[in-house]
């Protein structure tokens, strides 16, 4: 028989949910990582990701994230951690931007309570942002951000207190089906599993060049700065998570100032980045980048850019369509199941996919609905 029921390879936000989760339902897991526990090389890191329901991506998304939601505070419960801050959050563009009309789309068929804002109750309610009079945004109370670092930190923690072997700096180097199940190596040891699951984040182009999904790696770069006048207007209390675009479709986003007054409020594009790999992403942060990111805060949020603070590299793992892959492998189908292709918006997802990947791995289907995630769905373009 195999030593374990499942490996997971890969021990990020995905990996170390799915961990959790396949050991607290008693399966005999092996976890893998190739960096330490909760590490920033990858694409959980950065002290903070924008949560929110009215999901301007597409609506097949809400009730994944209405059961996230219920996960999130379930793992805070049970681990004793502070992650989540729903500090509210606005969706901000012309009203027929992808941002707010999506999410209009999403708020409305789902019946979420949100709010519409014009540009004058934007300002009267959140002085820190200044949009033009053409804009609008949808506001979520229930929006706000997640802290990374203590969601995996939280999944690992959980994983152990149910027994799970969880093994750091051992990369896979491969994998290949073995009796009923799968045998992968590392340079230390070979071990067998019944299921192997990959959640391989940005080392997917390498580790899954047989998914049938180009997966594109794209460096995104987390700016903070210091408020002019201090953080007091940028306090959660005071201050709601942003995602805005602008008419040329570009969106930037920002969160209230959630680590202290001296630690500053982070802001980034979302999508900017050039295409790298792992291995060779600059994780310098150059002037000229500096100067475009605060360029842009200073148009739209008056007390930013202040004064820059620090600047940190990670990584997007894009699908054509920007939609995620969470399947049975293609070519594997009864021994390996994959997740990958988080496209820059996954991690508030993370404990709800932890769960499907153990109703994947374990019981070879989910009640969750996955469709739009199949592999082979083809490419179309973003809506
Ligand atoms: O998923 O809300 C999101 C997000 C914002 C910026 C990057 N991802």
């Amino acid at each position: 028989a195999p030593a374990y029921d499942v490996i997971v390879m890969g021990l990020g936000g995905m990996g170390s949910a799915a961990a959790a989760h396949l050991a607290a339902r008693g399966a005999r897991v092996l976890g893998l990582e190739r960096f330490g526990p909760v590490h920033n090389r990858g694409s959980s890191h950065g002290g903070s990701r924008i949560t929110r329901q009215a999901y301007f991506e597409d609506p097949a998304y809400v009730p994944l994230l209405l059961r996230a939601y219920e996960l999130y505070e379930r793992l805070e419960r049970e681990t004793g951690r502070d992650i989540a801050v729903l500090c509210g959050g606005v969706m901000l563009g012309r009203p027929e931007s992808r941002t707010v009309a999506g999410s209009l789309r999403s708020a409305r068929q789902w019946d979420l309570p949100h709010e519409l804002l014009d540009a004058r109750e934007i300002r009267r309610r959140f002085p820190t942002l200044t949009p033009a009079d053409d804009e609008i945004a949808l506001y979520e109370a229930r929006a706000g951000l997640l802290r990374p670092e203590n969601t995996v930190a939280a999944h690992l923690q959980l994983a152990l207190r149910h027994d799970a072997e969880l093994r750091y700096q051992e990369p896979v180097t491969r994998w290949e089906p073995f009796r009923d199940g799968v045998r992968v190596h590392t340079a230390e040891d070979v071990y067998t599993a019944g299921q192997l699951i990959i959640c391989p984040g940005a080392w997917a182009p390498g580790l899954l060049a047989d998914l049938g999904v180009p997966i594109t790696v794209e460096r995104q770069i987390m700016y903070w700065f210091q408020p002019r006048g201090g953080t007091g207007p940028y306090l959660p209390r005071n201050h709601p998570v942003y995602l805005w675009e602008d008419a040329a479709g570009v969106q930037i986003y920002g969160f209230p100032a959630i680590d202290g007054p001296d630690r500053g409020a982070k802001v980034a594009f979302f999508r900017k980045g050039s295409v790298c790999t792992p291995e060779t992403i600059d994780r310098t942060v150059h002037d000229h980048e500096i100067r475009e990111m605060a360029d842009q805060a200073a148009a739209r949020l008056p007390t930013l850019p202040g004064t820059f603070l620090k600047a940190a590299t990670c990584m997007y793992s894009n699908t054509p369509d920007e939609h995620f892959v969470i399947a049975r492998h293609p070519l594997h189908p009864g021994s390996t199941t994959v997740a990958c292709g988080f496209s820059g918006h996954g991690f508030k997802f993370v404990p709800v996919v932890g769960e499907i990947l153990a109703d994947l791995a374990l019981d070879g289907t989910t009640s969750h609905p996955i469709s739009l995630f199949d592999p082979g769905r083809g490419t179309p373009a973003p809506a």
